[in-house]
């Protein structure tokens, strides 16, 4: 590995942020510091530009640097820095709620304002058996997620995730009552397949299997990313959400489907749903809708689970649950800002007119030392990398620093390479990724 790194500041500097979802002591040895960023870059502390293939975390879907979110944030915090939501409201709140339902799927059209995905994970499952015991049906309880699947790192979203790294530690921690789907990714049928594979619309049938062993009047929901993310870009076989979502109905089931990556324009259509027409009755986002710029959540319900729990006494709190910052003004004011970009330059359906680009671009990859398999859908790129015997994780780590050095962020997850740039990307930059991520393919051992 031909990596060279940049020095370290002091180390004294970097001990007390104990940095998250890090190798604390292997990146204080050896730090890779972000210091500014516009457009489709970052600089690092050196001055050194760094080509951003992964929107930040997948968030920055308008680009870095947006001067229309940064006015609109300077000047809410001018107007009115906080405001309470807990019996009272202010009026960007319930305007950003309104531009959200507009571009909802058909019916998700009620908003519930949370700080983070893992936020939004944890209250639409609160919801969904909230939801349920309001029609009479206490007793449904459960959750099915999927393996592979992420959802935030709350204790309800790593109970329904399926890493199992995040969740090893913490097994006598995790909420009872929770089963899991087996996940989609199958190399051996579906290796190099563009878009959706072909393969694997049966694995939903094992939601039958899960209901036949707990039956349904005891599942509240199944929770599933429509393209997972963290776990390295697992796409959803040619049919395998509709028939979920058929299981779901047959058995008075919710569909919750988690899109803090895929929504607001990562997959050509403002959210996966539309995408791939099957609509959930809750949906979690978080991520793209402040653009990064300003934590914020949001989760979409179907107007029937709001109106199934607007019971009881009129003075009657409904829903005892939310957050000091849920509907934060400052955030209200980036998110609509954010909104207004995306809808301004078309970038909640750009990816759907780069997919064809993007697709051929990281299939070029095909054929390179070490790679299994390479994925795609929207602006969303994997390259899976056969792992080296006994040491897992170390190729794919090896390539992303290479590609850092070489001035190009991609992500790194276990030996999978996900790439999601920003929605703003043009022709060249798709370029520069591909042939960088080439050329530290070629260089890693
Ligand atoms: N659900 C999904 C589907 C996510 O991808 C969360 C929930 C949690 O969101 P918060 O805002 O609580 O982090 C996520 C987060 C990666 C990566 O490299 C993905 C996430 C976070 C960090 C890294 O794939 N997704």
């Amino acid at each position: 590995m031909n990596a060279k790194l940049s020095p370290a500041p002091a180390n004294g500097d970097l001990d007390a942020f104990w940095m998250p979802f890090t190798a604390n002591r292997q990146f204080k040895a050896n730090p890779r510091l972000l210091a500014r960023a516009e457009g489709m870059y970052y600089w690092t502390a050196e001055g050194r530009e760094v080509l951003d293939g992964v929107a930040g975390l997948w968030c920055v879907n308008a680009g870095h640097g947006r001067r229309e979110i940064t006015e609109a944030v300077t000047k809410q915090l001018g107007t009115m820095e906080y405001a309470p939501a807990f019996q009272m409201g202010h009026p960007i709140a319930f305007e950003l709620a309104n531009r959200l339902a507009k571009i909802a799927p058909p019916g998700l059209d009620r908003i519930f304002f949370t700080n983070s995905g893992s936020e939004s994970v944890d209250t639409a499952l609160k919801i969904a058996v909230a939801y349920h015991r309001a029609r009479g049906a206490g007793q449904r309880t459960r959750f099915i997620g999927r393996e592979k699947g992420y959802h935030g790192v709350g204790f309800g979203g790593m109970s329904v995730g399926g890493m199992v790294n995040n969740r090893k530690i913490f097994g006598s921690s995790m909420l009872p009552g929770v089963d899991h789907l087996p996940h989609t990714l199958d190399i051996e049928h579906n290796a190099f397949s563009r878009a959706l594979p072909q393969w694997g619309a049966h694995l939903a049938n094992e939601l039958e299997r899960l209901i036949a062993l707990h039956d349904a009047s005891t599942i509240a929901a199944v929770i599933v990313e429509p393209i997972a993310g963290s776990a390295g870009v697992v796409l959803p076989p040619i049919g395998y959400l509709k028939r979920l979502r058929e299981i779901c109905d047959r058995h008075d089931i919710l569909l919750i489907f988690d899109e803090v990556i895929t929504g607001f324009g990562r997959v050509g259509k403002p959210f996966a749903s539309q995408a791939f027409d099957v609509t959930p009755d809750l949906m979690t986002t978080a991520k793209g809708l402040t653009n990064g710029a300003i934590p914020m959540g949001a989760v979409f319900a179907h107007r029937k689970i709001y109106d199934s729990l607007m019971q009881g006494p009129e003075n009657a709190i409904e829903l005892f649950h939310g957050y000091t910052y849920s509907a934060h003004p400052v955030a209200c004011a980036a998110a609509l800002a954010t909104l207004e970009v995306y809808t301004k330059e078309g970038l909640l359906t750009r990816a759907a007119s780069l997919a064809s680009e993007w697709e051929n671009a990281v299939h070029s990859l095909r054929g390179l030392p070490h790679v299994l398999d390479v994925r795609n859908y929207g602006l969303i790129g994997a390259v899976e990398l056969e792992p080296r015997a006994g040491k897992p994780g170390t190729r794919g780590f090896e390539v992303f620093l290479e590609c850092f050095e070489r001035g190009v962020m991609v992500r790194q997850t276990g030996d999978t390479i996900a790439m999601s740039p920003p929605l703003i990307i043009e022709s060249k930059q798709i370029a520069r990724i591909v042939e960088t991520l080439g050329a530290a393919l070629r260089q890693t051992a």
